[in-house]
């Protein structure tokens, strides 16, 4: 039942002050506060149902598949052969509905700290919470970091779709976390982590690149275009063990599923890694 109606909801960029984004609302479908963040589901006039979590917008219903299929296809159509996959965070389940379209996956573990993020997605958001009833799927409500050290050389691919470092997802973004999820991986084991724009994060993206560069075989860094994050790009650090992103890159299972997706494609897969100038020389992979 809609509570209220006719307002705007705005984000303020917390940790880089000075701009906000607007959207207006219809109805306010739930806010809560959770043991760890205050979660609120909206309907949108322009941009369908949204998950904003501590005031920050997660997802939308009009272009969540520009960050769910990019977090998710990019390293499983570069991995050889992904069978057991690790996604942490990710409560709303559009990333997990990205990952189950490789028939090859059998396993898909979700590590979510906020138990409350996944029941609120599976009753508002449908479109992307469809998949946790899928027999490869087991959700954990952990601490991704204390995960993975629980779960040694484990998983062939790491999908890190959290939040931004401030509140519970602060550790995923520690120089320790790079260190652990290699020891999570398999021999050939690639993972990507959610890094933000490389507009307004230059310094996170030089950090966390940093941090790929220096424990991992191969890194990169890629980007995606969601318009309603105040920044309008997110990218993504790529961490592989042994898997080049564009040498290893296997076209034929990006053409394959290409009917399926909105938004993937193996020209964006490819145009993905070329990054503009300044932030190429600033992060200098
Ligand atoms: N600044 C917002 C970053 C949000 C990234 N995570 C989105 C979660 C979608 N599954």
């Amino acid at each position: 039942m809609p509570i209220e109606s006719h307002l705007w909801f705005e984000e303020i960029l917390e940790f880089d002050a000075g701009r906000t984004l607007k959207i207006k609302i219809n109805n306010i479908l739930e806010k809560k506060d959770s043991q760890f963040q205050r979660i609120e589901v909206y309907d949108t006039k322009p941009f369908g149902r949204m998950l904003v979590l501590d005031g920050v917008i997660m997802c939308t219903e009009w272009d969540e598949h520009a960050y769910h299929e990019m977090i998710a296809h990019v390293p499983l159509c570069v991995h050889k052969n992904p069978e057991n996959v690790l996604v942490i965070g990710g409560g709303d389940g559009g990333t997990i509905r990205e990952v189950l379209r490789h028939p090859g996956v059998k396993r898909v573990d979700l590590c979510e700290i906020d138990g409350e993020v996944v029941e609120l997605s599976r009753k508002h958001l449908p479109q992307m919470a469809c998949s946790f009833g899928d027999p490869r799927v087991k959700v954990y409500n952990e601490d991704g970091a204390k995960f993975i050290e629980r779960h040694p050389d484990t998983y062939d691919v790491i999908m890190v779709d959290s939040s931004d470092p401030i509140g519970p997802a602060e550790v995923l973004f520690s120089e320790e976390f790079y260190v652990a999820m290699k020891k999570c991986l398999r021999v050939d084991g690639i993972a990507v982590t959610q890094s933000e724009s490389f507009y307004y994060h230059g310094d996170i993206v030089k950090r966390l690149t940093g941090y790929a560069k220096k424990h991992y075989a191969v890194s990169g860094y890629y980007f995606t275009v969601v318009p309603t994050y105040p920044s309008g790009v997110i990218g993504f650090t790529f961490c592989s063990k042994k898997y080049h992103p564009l040498d290893g890159f296997n076209e034929a299972r990006a053409n394959e599923l290409e009917p399926q997706l909105t938004y993937y494609n193996a020209g964006i897969h490819r145009g993905s890694f070329s990054l503009p100038s300044f932030i190429r020389k600033r992060i200098a992979l």
